[in-house]
């Protein structure tokens, strides 16, 4: 069996930091940053670095944070922990972001959406700002690799944030990285392309664009009500009927495809290739955002389709036979192991290695703890750190993938 190779016309290079990792949200909250390491794992344990560029992603400086957010919600996010919070809320100029309010679970929220209580979407929870600044700086040096010609695809496994909106967290993200690389993008690009296929709909995203005609959003998600109850599944907008800003120059450019529960790889890829390859073509992107939010999965713990890795992953090939510049990003993803698997495939893809990943991991690539030191950028090198603690796990994660992967 063909070992790994690095892809023959075209440059890939992967961002991430493994401090993300030690992050929680919450003993009950579904967003489970470990899913990152299992990710990364996969990826090394098949020797994926050695067929792009790693780099080990720095914070994101407050000023970057603000080409979109709001100053005082920039300032909060870089300074609030679950300790500082209470007297931050207390400060005066952040007294006019709280109204007393509450969620649809009568969680009380304090000031953009952030709450303190372990059943809010948004929670405060220890060394969240190191998190939110790095996965925002992972995903605008993967945006830096395409808009200076230095890579062809770049990855952020640990992006794709879409409901952040400019002074409001939402739907467990905080900063909107995504608006914030198309934001850099447009200094290069005459047009971008962003198409999400996170479960959700990517609200933040296409809000920030509503009157931007040179950003075309597209957004397959699960719409509508989603039992007996009146709630409307996650963030309930999204329609079909929703195309951007009415009366605006943006009018038109946005798309939304809202589906069902169940859909299956068939209807998926049916609806996929038909309207993306009927956006590319009407639109001519200069580049593409693909956000790919692996909830979207069958089995998924929020999520409600029956598509397998299998088809998620063909969206990315499609995306990659245009041959545009462009940014691939997590999102979403709350059964964990599916989560890893289908990322570790898409980096596979990515790198022209899709048909490489043998069921059987070759024990020889199972990453050794000498061989997470830090090397020069820029050839194929490993991460620095390795955690013990999540060892293990991902083992584990690596030998149940023997037995279902593809
Ligand atoms: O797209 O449905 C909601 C909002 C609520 C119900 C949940 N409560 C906590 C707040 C009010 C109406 N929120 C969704 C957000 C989904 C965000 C998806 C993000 C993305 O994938 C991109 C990363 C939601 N669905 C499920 C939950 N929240 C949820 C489930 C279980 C829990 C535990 C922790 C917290 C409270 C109990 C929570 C949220
Ligand atoms: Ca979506
Ligand atoms: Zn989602």
């Amino acid at each position: 069996e063909a070992g790994i190779t690095r892809p023959k016309g075209h440059k890939v290079s992967f961002h991430y930091n493994s401090t993300v990792e030690d992050m929680h949200f919450g003993k009950t909250h579904p967003m489970k940053p470990w899913r990152l390491t299992l990710t990364k794992h996969l990826v090394l344990g098949y020797g994926l670095q050695y067929a792009m560029d790693t780099y080990e992603a720095v914070k994101a400086g407050k000023d970057q944070v603000r080409a979109f957010h709001d100053t005082d919600y920039v300032d909060f996010l870089s300074q609030v922990s679950p300790q500082t919070f209470d007297a931050l809320c207390q400060e005066p100029r952040y007294r006019k972001h709280t109204p007393a309010r509450h969620d649809a679970d009568q969680v009380i929220l304090g000031p953009f959406n952030l709450s303190t209580s372990p059943g809010a979407d948004c929670p405060v929870f220890d060394g969240m700002s190191e998190y939110l600044f790095l996965y925002t700086g992972a995903t605008l040096a993967a945006t830096n690799q395409l808009t200076t010609n230095q890579s062809d695809i770049a990855i952020n496994w640990s992006g794709g944030l879409h409901h952040a909106h400019k002074s409001e967290a939402s739907g467990f993200c905080y900063i909107n990285d995504i608006v914030l690389s198309i934001i850099d993008m447009l200094r290069v690009y005459p047009r971008v392309l962003y198409i999400d296929i996170d479960v959700h709909h990517g609200d933040g995203v296409e809000q920030a664009f509503q009157r931007q005609p040179r950003v075309m959003t597209l957004s397959y998600h699960r719409y509508g009500p989603y039992d007996d109850t009146n709630n409307k599944f996650f963030p309930g907008t999204g329609d079909i009927t929703d195309v951007g800003l009415r009366g605006s120059i943006g009018e038109h450019f946005a798309l939304n495809v809202p589906i069902g529960s169940g859909i299956d790889d068939k209807q998926y890829k049916y609806l996929f290739e038909n309207v993306t390859g009927r956006a590319i073509d009407a639109f001519k992107p200069s580049a593409i955002v693909l956000q790919c939010g692996a909830d979207s999965l069958g089995g998924d713990r929020l999520g409600q389709f029956n598509i397998n890795i299998k088809q998620h992953g063909e969206c990315v090939n499609f995306v990659k036979r245009h041959r545009l510049p462009t940014l691939i990003l997590g999102g979403g993803g709350y059964t964990a192991r599916n989560v890893a698997r289908a990322w570790c495939h898409e980096t596979a893809l990515a790198t022209d290695n899709g048909t490489k990943l043998s069921p059987l991991i070759p024990l020889h690539l199972v990453p050794r703890p000498e061989a997470f030191q830090t090397r020069a950028h820029g050839d194929g090198q490993l991460f620095p750190r390795f955690q013990k603690d999540h060892r293990n796990e991902c083992v584990d994660a690596q030998l149940e993938l023997q037995v279902k992967v593809l």
